[in-house]
């Protein structure tokens, strides 16, 4: 598969190796060098310029269920999947259902990197640069029929390579959903690599989607199949404790979980001692997508 990002994870580094490289290179000459490490962002009009965590933050500290509940399961568990071939299902109300492979799907969409804020429910936060195409291109492959109003989307089941799968009491496959027009926003990205690697595993190779002005556990991981229905889809999460979370789960500091608040947020990589910043309404997306949720109240459909 092709990889065109531009951003090197190699370019960014925990601050130890940055420090090691400073020493080694020596005094002004060491500064500068240092001064030059900052993000190569020739990102699109999408992404933000705070700066990217590190690679090794984004692929240490993750949830996927299917690996174990442990934020360090994925990293050390993951490896064991096998994503080649991979397929997805797409299903439902579309003009040309079927198994897609995804050599011919990337085949047939145009990628690019793309710096999103990644806030997760449990209120910790990080910059991941992503690289992907937008949904509305996979959906376009399919052909979206006129009365389709939400798309659901499902992670693979395979429980000899996911030790979660029997351990983990989830009724699985781990699946979400969007309403169509939050599936169609250009925001919205099936990403297929972090920096200039392909998706780590740990992350949901060899595709998952990422959502950003909503929390994280909406990016959905692996995926297999895409269905696109007129009813709204189930969600694993809210599956599991619908009171504490609900289908839309936009990043809102105004509505508290119900045992915790939302109000603000820690940045992976910035240490225990790091300031707490405040989260934003939509996650800092609100100029792209408040319009999508005008009139509705965001207490009620959390
Ligand atoms: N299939 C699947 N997708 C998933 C999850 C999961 O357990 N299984 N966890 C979600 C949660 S809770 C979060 S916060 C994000 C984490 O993504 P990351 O590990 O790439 O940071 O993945 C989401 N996608
Ligand atoms: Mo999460």
């Amino acid at each position: 598969m092709a990889y065109k990002s531009t951003l090197k994870y190699s370019d960014i580094t925990p601050k130890a190796d940055y420090m090691n490289r400073r020493q080694l290179m020596g005094g002004a000459a060491g500064l500068m060098a240092g001064m030059a490490l900052g993000p190569a962002l020739g990102a699109s009009k999408y992404s933000t310029d705070e700066k990217p965590n590190a690679f090794e933050d984004i692929t240490a500290y993750n949830n996927f269920y299917e690996f174990g509940t442990g934020k360090e399961d994925p990293a050390r568990n993951a490896h064991r999947l096998t994503i080649d071939p991979w397929s997805v299902k797409i299903d439902g109300m579309v003009d040309k259902p079927g198994s897609y492979g995804l050599e011919d799907i990337l085949a047939k969409v145009s990628q690019e990197e793309r710096i999103y804020r990644f806030r997760c429910v449990e209120a910790w936060s990080m910059v991941v640069p992503w690289y992907g195409f937008e949904l509305n291109q996979l959906l376009a492959l399919a052909g979206v029929q006129s009365g389709a109003k939400y798309v659901g989307f499902e992670t693979l089941v395979r429980e000899e390579e996911m030790p979660g799968i029997r351990t983990v009491n989830v009724d699985w496959p781990y699946r979400e959903g969007l309403r169509l027009d939050e599936a169609m926003h250009p925001l919205t990205l099936m990403a297929t690599g972090i920096y200039d690697q392909p998706m780590p595993k740990q992350n949901g190779a060899p595709l998952r989607l990422v959502v950003p002005w909503k929390y994280g556990f909406k990016s959905i991981k692996s995926i297999v199949r895409v269905t696109l229905t007129d009813k709204q889809p189930q969600t694993s999460w809210n599956m599991l404790q619908p009171r504490e979370y609900g289908f839309y789960s936009n990043v809102n500091p105004e509505v508290s979980h119900p045992r915790w608040s939302q109000a603000t947020e820690r940045k992976i990589g910035g240490g225990l001692l790091a300031r707490r910043q405040k989260t934003l309404m939509f996650n800092g997306y609100e100029d792209e997508v408040a319009s999508l949720y005008a009139g509705m109240d965001l207490a009620k459909n959390f």
